[in-house]
């Protein structure tokens, strides 16, 4: 005989997908896949032990030195006094409100950068905004880690925000499978990136397309400095990280060498060849971007370089571009070459052929969905208006008043007193985070939402324990993806943890603001709002959405949104008729030379695309730092979320370093090995995983691991971010230029 039990399972979404949650006697107690997820991610699994681990942040906490005596230089070392609720709402209010009373609403920082859950309301990035705006406004930032750079850059060459571009105007996979016949794919296509994407992805299906090229017999390149970088069966060209400008320009030179240039398309789409051709061809710097040129400068042999230009302008060529390539210094340059290169093969506008970036960096694009937006939280209007390219962060906070360039303005930082964070972790996410920690002290105030005690947690004065997604209950839908989720509340909130929505709407209270914050609804009323004006909009556009009670009952719907056939393209439409769908760039057409970007007189960004030597890469390695170390995206989490019981996992941490066995042999480092990583800005332990499935003279440590202890001079969790260098990219997208760093890796002695 069985006791009665509570268990219930139920399904829920988040950035890697959807999947089903069993809970049993108020706990999460396990997790499955989601039936109709052909290839579900693993992270889920660790789900329970993280929902309720030893680190969430149980009660509000204020640090004891802040709070005794304003303290600022112990952030990250001092200890921290748990509060009641109230009290610390009070304290929180008060210090807020003497800040903007102070010093102007533009002394508070609310960029407040990062993913935090899926879900359409408890987004905790859009209530943070709109809590800021509600009580006179805040310091922006702009841009993302992900794309700044591009999206500094894109919009100069096609005239279209980039996006746009990346979301509703690529190519999908189905056109690419039908279409193209050879697939250049600078950074890879990986699997393991398109596990994610932002508010959900339920149908995991990269790895299917890529059986369906090879069936089709597509030929895939993969070029970088990681054979994993796409899936088992393409070709490889490992290339030096920071070099694929000057290898496209080489294929570039060879088109126009063999006439293979499409010079009608250039002619008709384009501006600017003529301003650009010198410099390819060497007239303009004495130094033809020849194969031979490119060769000691990329690693890729000569006859490699011309083979592979002579089949991408007889072939149906799209060449792709991963995210990864912009965020490293002059990571406009592959971005805007890669274009020019598209461009002179003439296949820009044709299904399956040009140029596409970011496929498999998540896993939304490529897919083809009608758009029905809505269910946007509004953030309010923010009367401030200042704002700071997103990774330039520590700059601003330790240099207020310093004046920076950024796409062809020039301004200063703002003077910030007091920083909130919600739904973000800056000490996982920035680079040279010894650089950030001392700029961190900078700011009178630091206020901190958040799950879990994380690096920036433990760094804030202020942290009010936030709950996750399966303690409230919420809305999962994303313009990528054809499914419509009610997030079930699965359990009570873990400790005192409360909303973000509550805890905003108890500080807009306390500050006089409430009204303006809540406009008198729960979020149980809100999420009746925004879901009903979804449902009214998808009924102007003729598709049908469930009552949210029905959707309640269902749990989850399918909505009717895939587009078949796929849409073509904006450039499709553009190549069609250039006048009439003309471009929204100066010219109206691609611009290889911008009149706009040369205007601005950057040394780092000149009018036209070019190779500009990286400040750290191979080619210029020392003694001290003979390797380059790549810093990608972890394969068994979402960045930094999970962390804690991740790290529990016997040998998770510190995290692994693949190096290649000629670079660890005389440095005798065998696989499982703890080894040192260091360089002249910091220094983390790591795991050494020998494999040839990495370019000799290259390294690579994933992000994910939390920033150790201040009194650590070595991460003890192997977290890259101690190793990068925290520059933007140039002057023009100013993005995080992350990859661009040497290093050395020795054993740990
Ligand atoms: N070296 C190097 N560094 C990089 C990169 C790289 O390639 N190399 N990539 C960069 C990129 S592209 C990105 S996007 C960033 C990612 O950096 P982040 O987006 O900052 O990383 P996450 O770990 O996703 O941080 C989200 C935080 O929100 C918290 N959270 C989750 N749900 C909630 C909620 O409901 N409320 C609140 N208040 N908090 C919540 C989580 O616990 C977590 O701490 O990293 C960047 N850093
Ligand atoms: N599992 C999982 N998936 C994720 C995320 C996650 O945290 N976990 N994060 C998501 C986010 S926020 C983003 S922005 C995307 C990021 O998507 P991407 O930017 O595409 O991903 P990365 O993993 O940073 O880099 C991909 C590969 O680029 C290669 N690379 C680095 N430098 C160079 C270079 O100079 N040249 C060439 N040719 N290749 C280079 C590296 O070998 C690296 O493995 O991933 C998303 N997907
Ligand atoms: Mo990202």
């Amino acid at each position: 005989m069985s006791l009665p039990t509570d268990r219930k399972t139920r399904v829920t979404t988040s950035h890697w997908g959807a999947f089903e949650v069993t809970t049993e006697g108020g706990r999460i107690t396990g997790t499955a896949p989601f039936a109709e997820d052909p290839d579900p991610s693993a992270i889920p699994e660790i789900l329970p032990q993280a929902v309720h681990h030893r680190s969430r942040v149980a009660r509000p906490s204020i640090r004891r030195g802040w709070l005794e005596r304003r303290d600022r230089s112990g952030r990250g070392s001092d200890d921290f006094v748990e509060l009641p609720w109230d009290e610390a709402l009070d304290i929180a209010a008060a210090e807020i409100d003497r800040i903007r009373k102070a010093h102007g609403n533009a002394a508070i920082f609310g960029g407040s950068y990062g993913w935090s859950s899926a879900g359409r309301f408890h987004h905790a990035q859009s209530q943070v905004h709109r809590f800021l705006n509600s009580i006179g406004g805040y310091v922006a930032s702009f841009g993302s880690y992900s794309t700044g750079c591009a999206q500094a850059i894109m919009p100069h060459v096609f005239g279209v925000t980039f996006l746009r571009y990346l979301y509703n105007e690529q190519d999908s996979w189905q056109t690419i499978a039908e279409n193209t016949e050879t697939l250049v794919m600078f950074g890879g296509i990986n699997k393991k990136n398109a596990q994610v994407s932002m508010g959900g992805i339920t149908r995991h299906d990269t790895g299917s397309w890529f059986d369906r090229f090879q069936a089709k017999g597509m030929r895939c390149v993969n070029i970088g400095p990681q054979r994993r970088d796409a899936p088992e069966g393409c070709e490889w060209l490992p290339v030096r990280p920071g070099s694929d400008t000057a290898l496209m320009l080489a294929l570039a030179f060879v088109l126009e060498q063999e006439g293979l240039t499409d010079h009608a398309f250039l002619d008709r789409y384009t501006v600017g060849f003529e301003r650009f051709r010198p410099y390819l061809m060497g007239e303009s710097d004495g130094m033809p971007k020849t194969p031979e040129w490119a060769s000691p400068i990329c690693g890729v042999d000569p006859d490699t370089i011309r083979a592979l230009a002579r089949r991408m302008a007889s072939t149906r060529t799209l060449i792709t571009v991963a995210w990864s390539l912009q965020r490293a210094e002059h990571g406009e340059q592959p971005y805007w070459m890669s274009a020019v290169l598209a461009a002179m093969l003439g296949q820009i506008g044709l299904p399956g052929g040009g140029v596409g970036y970011g496929y498999g960096a998540i896993g939304g694009i490529g897919k083809s969905m009608k758009s029905l937006r809505g269910m946007t939280l509004d953030q309010l209007q923010n009367p401030v208006g200042t704002f700071i390219p997103v990774a330039r962060i520590a700059d601003m906070l330790a240099h207020p008043g310093e004046l920076y360039d950024f796409n062809g303005r020039r301004e200063p930082y703002p003077d910030i007193r007091l920083v909130y964070w919600a739904g973000g972790n800056p000490f996982h996410h920035h680079q040279d985070l010894n650089r950030l920690s001392e700029a961190w002290k900078c700011p009178e105030t630091v206020i901190v939402n958040e799950p879990w005690w994380t690096a920036t947690a433990k760094r804030a004065d202020i942290v009010f324990p936030a709950t996750t997604s399966y303690e409230r209950e919420d809305i999962g839908r994303t313009d990528l993806d054809e499914y419509l989720f009610n997030m079930p509340a699965m359990i009570e909130p873990v400790g005192e943890a409360r909303d973000d929505y509550d805890i905003f709407a108890g500080l807009a209270e306390r500050m006089g603001d409430g009204a303006r914050f809540t406009e008198g609804r729960s979020s149980g009323e809100w999420l009746r709002h925004l879901y009903d004006g979804y449902r009214e909009s998808g009924a102007a556009a003729g598709i049908e959405v469930p009552s949210f009670d029905e959707l309640r009952e269902k749990n989850w719907v399918k909505l009717p949104i895939v587009q078949e056939p796929p849409l073509p393209s904006f450039l499709a439409r553009f190549r069609a008729d250039p006048e009439g769908k003309a471009l929204n760039t100066p010219s109206g057409r691609i611009e290889i030379f911008s009149e706009t970007i040369d205007s601005f007189g950057y040394a780092d960004c000149p009018g036209h695309p070019a190779w500009l030597e990286p400040s750290e890469w191979l080619g210029k390695a020392t003694a001290q730092t003979p390797l380059h170390m790549v810093s990608p995206q972890p394969g068994d989490k979402l960045h930094s979320q999970l962390e804690s019981a991740l790290a529990d996992q016997p040998d998770a941490r510190p995290e692994r370093l693949l190096i290649h066995p000629e670079d660890a042999r005389p440095r005798g480092i065998a696989s499982g090995d703890l080894v040192l990583v260091r360089n002249a800005r910091g220094a983390a332990r790591a795991r050494a995983v020998v494999t040839e499935d990495i370019r000799l003279g290259v390294v690579a440590l994933p992000t994910g691991a939390w920033y150790g202890d201040a009194s650590e001079n070595i991460d003890p969790h192997g977290n890259p971010n101690v190793l990068t260098r925290d520059k933007g990219t140039s002057s023009l997208g100013q993005g995080s230029s992350a990859h661009t760093t040497l290093v050395e890796v020795g054993p740990l002695g």
